[in-house]
């Protein structure tokens, strides 16, 4: 088993950071994180401790470089839409323009996504008057394709309000209800998380988001009580030797996992874990090949002694297996 490579140490440590968003714009790494902030609120499960309000972008020149802050360069004061809850962005190229993505709570309490557009990889960015129609839940995740179209994936369970969209509109049920618990359960099939094509503004869906499917083995959608393999949320796409890899967090029993098929739309076939389970609650990710070589960015919450909601950005080398399998990752072995 591959054990990873260093450096695995926090990227930054002047800032708690989460949910790395990593691209090679400029040729350099940029990373694109959730900003953590301290806060006395308690882990309901419901995600309300995480009550981030700004995004930084963090930049790379080389994998042994120090790492660079670029700033603040998205606030909550400035989307004038969003309420709460700056949670896990990512960032797409196109058109000469840089594209923000990110979720937050609406006014009415519900998470949509929003754009922010600026000139350079490293922000300023400048935000849409409103979210992206028909966006909902968390955790945007943009793939500009070979062939110059653009899928955001997104989704997310439990305090992301996945489960609040089965019908197709928002139902917000019983607010005092176990987390999950108006979701499916056991043999039913899991919850899907969604991907819609972006128009060539970057900045409004084609057609109303569509389903993924994740299947198993045998070609069955997998079930709500395969908790160790069903989406949960945090998902990235990424292309490797011509398959599209989906790859996503389980959630709660806290894996990184992946899926690969040959359309950006799915279906995808389970294949395996990427990640073992980190140091807090969350396990968030993101793929990228820079000079040659994979990485996987992801976090744990080390940094603050595993409070679940100060988490902090690292990476360690991804390998394949010569049938395009991808090695497990240990997050603390030897390496
Ligand atoms: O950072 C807040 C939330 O925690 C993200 O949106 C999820 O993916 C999880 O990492």
């Amino acid at each position: 088993m591959f054990n990873g490579s260093k450096p695995k140490t926090p990227l930054v440590t002047h800032i708690y950071t989460a949910d790395p968003s990593a691209h090679v714009f400029e040729d350099k790494i940029y990373i694109y994180p959730s900003h953590d902030l301290e806060n006395k609120g308690l882990d309901d499960g419901k995600g309300d401790h995480f009550k981030m309000e700004d995004y930084h972008v963090l930049s790379l020149d080389d994998m042994d470089a120090p790492c660079t802050d670029h700033g603040e360069a998205l606030h909550i004061n400035d989307v004038p839409w969003a309420d709460t809850q700056m949670w896990a962005p990512d960032a797409a190229y196109k058109n000469g323009k840089y594209y923000f993505y990110f979720p937050a709570k609406d006014k009415n309490g519900i998470f949509r996504i929003g754009a922010a557009v600026g000139d350079s990889p490293a922000g300023p960015f400048k935000a849409e008057p409103d979210y992206i129609k028909d966006s909902f839940s968390i955790d945007p995740a943009v793939l500009v394709d070979d062939d110059g179209r653009a899928y955001m994936y997104f989704g997310g369970m439990w305090g992301g309000q996945l489960e609040k969209w089965q019908s197709g509109e928002f139902v917000l049920g019983d607010e005092n209800a176990f987390p999950g618990s108006d979701g499916p359960s056991g043999n039913e099939p899991a919850l899907s998380p969604y991907v819609a094509e972006l128009n060539d503004d970057m900045l409004s869906f084609k057609a109303k988001p569509q389903k993924i499917q994740i299947l198993d083995e045998n070609g069955e959608p997998l079930t709500a009580g395969d908790t160790d393999r069903r989406y949960f949320e945090g998902p990235w796409m990424h292309k490797y030797n011509g398959k599209y890899y989906f790859s996503y967090s389980t959630g709660d029993t806290h894996y990184l996992v992946y899926a690969v098929g040959d359309s950006p739309l799915g279906p995808f076939t389970y294949k395996g874990r990427i990640l073992e389970p980190v140091v807090g609650w969350t396990t968030h990710h993101s793929i990228v090949e820079f000079k040659g070589k994979w990485y996987l960015f992801y976090h744990d919450s080390s940094l603050s002694g595993g409070v679940t909601h100060l988490r902090c950005v690292m990476y360690t080398e991804l390998k394949y297996n010569q049938d395009g399998t991808i090695e497990t990752i240990e997050p603390y072995g030897e390496g």
